[in-house]
């Protein structure tokens, strides 16, 4: 059986991934682009150079079967600085985007930040300082009013749990910190922004559906005893329900907060009228990107260990996650795992989703899901895994629809290949391959690409069904 008409079928990518024009058009500069660069490592300077190709990368997706293109649109393009003064040159590549998307039938689904932060807020103390909330909600309603009535789907944040978390804690984003204080100072500032934008979006009559983009992670335990369930509560705290429950339910985890203060985190930075903004702020819809679950066990021993594996087969194996006192993150020995240390669980997505289902019953859309790997793309890619992993994870989506489950969109990662973090670019995730040493960066399908206009094309009905 097939999925409904409407279902939006697309694929994703997000501004400094792969728009390149780091500097150009009046852009400033972001915090990317600066923590890149002073510390010398792989930068997205030009990554696919999509601010120029965007025409012929529109045009392919649409060729592709896909009836809509997630992109996220960047801050630092369209304010230029502190006192928020608007860059018309930066509206105008997206204005440029969108009716290119709109000509081409496809859906624009617009995600308001995804990482790239303006380096003059920054250098203010970036998310730690509440007053990135006001410039947030200053640049969305710029947004807001300039795009209204062509986007129809709006997303606040993309991850807002990757970002700080890595940024914060684990130390391998931009700024690159270690402090629990300053994790979740800047995980709540980044909830009430979004929420500030939401109720902005209520209040000016904004047409569309607003949500959020969350990394969906889905707690499995070792086994049923109450230890294990009392690990997986504070492992879904820590990965999910602190970005879910707020944007869905307007409440932030007590529990958490109650472990939070025995960890010592002060948190006399919330204030009242904060709550309220979030109490009143509930999404439209959940965004879930899905790459895969965590499977949990109690704590047992050694202080906090957070590696995340950037460097893929050279450090095969390195990634560990202990949370002293709350839960270890454990390998599963009979499950497949990419050079990068993801684990292939197309199950955790269908279990994710009765969940989510379950617990906020609201529309979702799989907002990202792909599988980053090693290619070479001087011919033409046959990328047989991605198309295996894309059908195992579209199925799983198709038996949790076929179980309740109201998701009504799927966006694969990525429309192309693009500049992936710390991972560099020869991670690629792309249905198109991108060549990053062609100086013309010219587009070649990969087999994917042809396969994933089969299963747009057929709403899902071609797709090799498998039960659990
Ligand atoms: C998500 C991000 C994307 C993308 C993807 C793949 O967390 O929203 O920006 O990068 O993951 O992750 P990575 O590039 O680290 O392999």
């Amino acid at each position: 059986m097939a999925l409904n008409d409407h279902f939006l079928w697309g694929s994703a990518t997000a501004s400094y991934q792969c728009e390149g024009a780091w500097d150009l058009d009046d852009k400033a500069e972001s915090n990317w682009d600066r923590y890149l660069h002073v510390n010398n490592l792989e930068n997205g300077d030009i990554a696919s150079d999509f601010y120029h190709h965007y025409e012929e990368d529109i045009r392919m997706l649409s060729e592709g079967g896909q009836n809509s293109f997630r992109f996220s649109l960047s801050w630092p393009r369209i304010i230029s600085d502190i006192n928020g003064t608007v860059n018309q040159k930066g509206l105008d590549f997206y204005h440029k985007v969108i009716d290119t998307c709109l000509r081409y039938d496809v859906e624009p689904f617009v995600t308001l930040y995804h990482w790239d932060l303006p380096q003059y807020l920054e250098d203010e103390g970036g998310w730690l300082n509440r007053k990135t909330c006001d410039a947030y909600l200053h640049y969305v309603e710029v947004c807001f009013k300039e795009f209204n009535g062509k986007v129809r789907y709006w997303t606040t944040f993309n991850e807002p749990r990757w970002t700080i978390f890595n940024g914060y804690l684990i130390g391998n984003y931009c700024p690159g910190h270690h402090d629990a204080q300053e994790t979740t100072v800047g995980a709540y500032h980044i909830m009430l922004a979004h929420a500030m934008a939401v109720n902005l979006f209520r209040e000016e009559q904004i047409e569309g559906k607003i949500g959020i983009v969350h990394s969906y992670t889905p707690v499995d335990g070792v086994d049923d005893s109450p230890e294990t369930l009392k690990a997986m509560r504070y492992a879904d705290n820590y990965c999910n329900n602190w970005v879910l429950d707020t944007a869905a339910k307007g409440e932030i985890p007590e529990d958490l907060l109650v472990a939070l203060s025995e960890k010592g985190v002060d948190l006399s930075f919330m204030k009242e009228e904060d709550l309220k903004q979030i109490k009143k702020a509930r999404v439209d819809f959940l965004g879930l990107n899905y790459y895969s679950r965590a499977l949990i066990k109690p704590y047992t021993e050694g202080e906090t260990t957070l590696i995340i594996n950037n460097k893929g087969k050279a450090a095969k194996g390195s990634s560990k996650t202990i949370l002293k006192g709350w839960f270890e993150q454990i390998k599963d020995p009979s499950s497949e795992y990419t050079e990068w240390d993801t684990e292939i669980y197309p199950k955790g997505l269908y279990d994710g989703l009765l969940r989510a289902q379950q617990r906020y019953g609201l529309p979702m859309y799989i907002t990202e899901n792909g599988v980053g790997m090693y290619e070479d793309v001087s011919e033409y890619v046959e990328d047989d895994y991605r198309i295996s992993f894309m059908n195992d994870h579209i199925n799983a989506i198709m038996n949790a629809v076929d179980d309740g489950a109201d998701v009504r969109g799927y966006f694969a990662w990525s429309t192309f290949d693009l500049y992936s973090w710390k991972n560099g670019c020869e991670k690629r995730y792309g249905l198109v391959a991108i060549d990053f040493n062609d100086p013309k960066l010219e587009r070649r399908t990969k087999k994917s690409y042809q396969w994933y206009k089969k299963v747009a094309d057929s709403n899902g009905a071609c797709i090799i069904r498998k039960a659990y």
